[in-house]
């Protein structure tokens, strides 16, 4: 089969590419331990609110025994309850968060805090904050015509 020498040397690129990408992926998978968050676990959307752990008096932030930070909260058209969020900094911190009415996203900028929160899932992120100060906790997806008021506030106060 004759191939021109010009398309050859495409396929060499394209080739080359692919591999830089697959090694990048792989180098960032196993040597950075970099994972999309992937937590299976269901939850019914229609009854969330009423009680159980995402019932409005549960919400917010919960020191554990072992001095880690769990923060639960709910994302619903369109807003972030609670509103307002502050963990020390320099600690872990996991989000655990659901929604009861459609996709919606959350995004820290500046942070590697980010999810997509799908109705009947609970999102879980395990991530720690080095940098004090206020940030913005966005949605990401878009989720209707509210969209871009979605958003809440994330305070990273010193660890003391
Ligand atoms: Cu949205």
């Amino acid at each position: 089969m004759h191939v021109d020498p010009l398309e050859k040397k495409w396929m060499y690129v394209v080739a080359l590419i692919t591999v830089v990408m697959i090694a990048s992926m792989t180098y960032a998978a196993v040597v950075m331990n970099l994972h999309p968050p992937s937590n299976v676990e269901t939850i019914d959307p229609k009854t969330l609110h009423l009680s159980g752990e995402f019932a409005e008096d549960n919400l917010g932030v919960t020191t554990n025994p072992d001095g880690s930070v769990t923060v639960r909260m709910v994302a619903a058209r369109y807003a972030f309850y609670p509103q307002l969020i502050e963990v020390p900094a320099n600690t872990p911190v996991k989000f655990r968060i659901t929604t009861p009415d459609v996709l919606h996203g959350v995004h820290v900028p500046f942070t590697n805090m980010s999810t997509m929160i799908v109705p009947g899932y609970v999102s879980e992120v395990n991530t720690q904050f080095s940098r004090t100060g206020e940030a913005l906790f966005l949605c990401n997806e878009y989720c209707g015509l509210g969209h871009d008021y979605m958003w809440s506030r994330l305070r990273v106060l010193p660890a003391d």
